[in-house]
């Protein structure tokens, strides 16, 4: 009898062994399977927060240099880096423009961790453009643009990076970089201007040839330029590809993982002359440009629809492209260990 009771006990507890074992090896694959499959995490970045850094700085009418509300963003933009960074510069000076205005421009730069070596930025031009040459209404032309999407969409978003960065500490240096002075290019009638080009960009030709820092170096920098219309698409800037074809390689694919490869295709777009060929050629820093372009069957790419138009106002900003470039910045960070 007794025999038998313990051989029953032991039978019991062998059962009830191996189920524990199994259903412990069961979760243990679960835990694996969890690992392996685990979504790439969602980055932090209010998209309400950024929408309205952008329309504080469209507030104050066209930033055009020598303008008064050129001068009171600035101010702006600077007590906001200082409210999420100890460390702001600005740069100050003046620049000749293509019709031999002197313009007086800032470049307001943040930097969080300053000290450390493994650094990269982000930029983006803050001032407007002074004409909207290219729109459809030709008495306009001379009208100064509100540059919601060009030039405010890619600050607003830098500001709300900066505010997340300042919650949450990042292991690399992160260079924060508002470039002035990059829309004064000479109007659509005038491109016979010797040079045309490069009246654009004054204020990244000024940095590039005078960075901030003393040997400044960063592994790679981002410039975002119009980047909140809503279904915009990212082509891959072709300057982009020859100078930092990894970096593109990067984002694009990281903004792939994040479900947004309708925004940034694997598709090449034109050249374009923007702030990041200046730091590219003078800096030797490898710099993308993610920059709103369409594909075009007559000339290859073409423009977000309202460039340089007095339609670019904040009726064209989207929450939701702020969202998807700022959430694919910040993975972009995340992703620097
Ligand atoms: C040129 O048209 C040569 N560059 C345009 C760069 C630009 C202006 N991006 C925004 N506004
Ligand atoms: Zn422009």
């Amino acid at each position: 009898m007794k025999i038998f009771q313990l051989s029953i006990i032991l039978i019991l507890a062998l059962i009830i062994g191996s189920c524990n074992n199994t259903s412990h090896r069961q979760s243990n694959n679960n835990e694996e399977k969890q690992k392996k499959e685990e979504p790439i995490k969602i980055p932090l970045f209010d998209a309400d927060s950024a929408y309205t850094f952008v329309k504080a700085q469209v507030d104050f009418g066209p930033r055009v240099n020598n303008t008064k509300a050129h001068e009171k963003c600035a101010v702006y933009l600077v007590n906001k880096l200082k409210q999420y960074c100890a460390d702001v510069i600005i740069q100050k000076g003046q620049v000749k423009a293509f019709n031999g205005i002197m313009l007086n421009f800032k470049n307001i730069i943040a930097s969080f961790n300053p000290d450390t070596k493994d650094r990269i930025f982000l930029c983006s031009h803050w001032d407007s453009r002074p004409f909207a040459d290219q729109d459809p209404d030709i008495k306009k032309h001379n009208t100064p643009i509100d540059g919601a999407n060009d030039g405010a969409s890619g600050v607003g978003i830098l500001l709300e990076i900066s505010r997340q960065l300042n919650l949450f500490k990042p292991q690399i240096g992160v260079d924060i970089i508002f470039l002035d002075a990059e829309d004064y290019g000479p109007p659509e009638d005038q491109t016979r201007v010797e040079h045309s080009e490069d009246w654009w960009g004054l204020g990244s030709q000024y940095w590039a040839k005078n960075p901030h820092k003393l040997n400044y170096f960063a592994k790679y920098g981002i410039l975002l330029d119009m980047v909140g219309a809503s279904h915009a698409t990212f082509l891959q800037e072709k300057y982009s590809l020859e100078y930092a074809p990894d970096v593109v390689n990067t984002v694009w694919n990281i903004a792939g993982e994040l479900g947004y490869s309708e925004y940034f295709p694997f598709i090449q777009g034109d050249k374009i002359t923007d702030d990041h060929v200046y730091i590219n050629q003078g800096l030797n820093i490898p710099t993308i440009d993610i920059i709103h372009l369409e594909q075009n069957s007559k000339t290859g790419s073409v423009f977000y629809p309202y460039w340089h138009t007095t339609m670019d106002d904040m009726k064209s900003i989207d929450k939701t492209t702020l969202d998807v470039v700022g959430k694919t910045l910040m993975a972009v960070i995340a992703s620097e260990k």
